[in-house]
């Protein structure tokens, strides 16, 4: 896989290409990463990038040219390259998004600054707008340090020994379990005995039914769109019944935990 990235801050890129994963998928050839800069390609004796919006109105806008010639630029040498502009606007991020991503050879990313790029820009040099989540930011600059992670992360050989086991884990749409480390107990609390007991295949019934029930307390809109397995149903439906034999335990009891007319149902 190979990045191009284009920004007028460069230098924002350094530290993450020489940091962690994106290093090591360096080092090891896994990735090719590049950054040009968008200034570099303006004319002018102050090589001006932005300018004011036709219309009126507050902000700059990026110039078409200097981003014309720039993604011109990075697709000489790759002319089946994909052009990604990081956008607000874009489709939102997902694990499906990034797996789709990594089946491409070649990704510009275009990071927009100010109020956004010139209109003829998104319609003639962009294959795909991305965003990476309903918030606005100064710039595309962290967009694409997001995607070019979550892409880099799925490309086979780029995190060590624990490669497939790691990229399964979301590749079903499931939260991950709750996870523990030393010390057994940690201000006064326990780690689950079943992590403790040795027990290979407990320890992955465990593990696979904590993913799902977090998933549903905490993301069950991540539920409502994925095909349940037949087992995962059946965990669910034993929780319901644990729950309901719990409810149904209180209100026999006469609790004022639930409110009057919710008592005895
Ligand atoms: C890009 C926000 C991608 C969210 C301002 C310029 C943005 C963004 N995802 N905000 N680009």
């Amino acid at each position: 896989m190979r990045f191009t990235v284009l920004t007028i801050f460069p230098d924002l890129f350094q530290a993450f290409w020489e940091h962690g994963i994106i290093r090591r998928a360096i080092l090891n050839n896994r990735i090719v990463a590049e950054v040009l800069n968008i200034r570099d390609f303006a004319e002018g004796r102050h090589r001006v990038t932005d300018d004011t919006p036709y219309g009126g109105g507050p902000g700059m806008v990026m110039k078409p040219e200097p981003l014309a010639a720039a993604i011109r630029g990075a697709k000489t040498d790759r002319p089946e390259a994909k052009t990604i502009l990081l956008t607000p606007q874009g489709r939102v991020l997902d694990q499906g998004l990034a797996r789709d991503l990594a089946g491409f050879s070649d990704l510009i990313l275009v990071c927009g600054r100010y109020e956004g790029v010139d209109e003829r820009i998104c319609d003639n040099f962009i294959d795909f707008e991305i965003s990476i989540g309903d918030y606005v930011l100064t710039g595309g600059e962290l967009a694409a340090m997001v995607v070019m992670e979550a892409v880099t992360r799925l490309i086979p050989g780029t995190l060590g020994g624990e490669d497939s086991a790691e990229k399964d884990s979301f590749s079903n749409d499931l939260l991950e379990h709750a996870h523990y480390t030393k010390p057994r107990e940690f201000e006064g609390e326990g780690v689950p005995e079943v992590l403790v007991s040795g027990h290979h295949e407990a320890i992955e019934k465990w593990r696979q039914e904590m993913s799902l029930i977090r998933t549903f307390l905490k993301r069950r809109d991540l539920l409502e769109d994925r095909t349940l397995s037949k087992k995962e149903v059946d965990i669910l439906k034993k929780w319901c019944l644990d729950i309901e034999k719990i409810i149904r335990g209180q209100s026999i009891r006469g609790t004022d935990a639930l409110s009057g007319d919710e008592q005895g149902r």
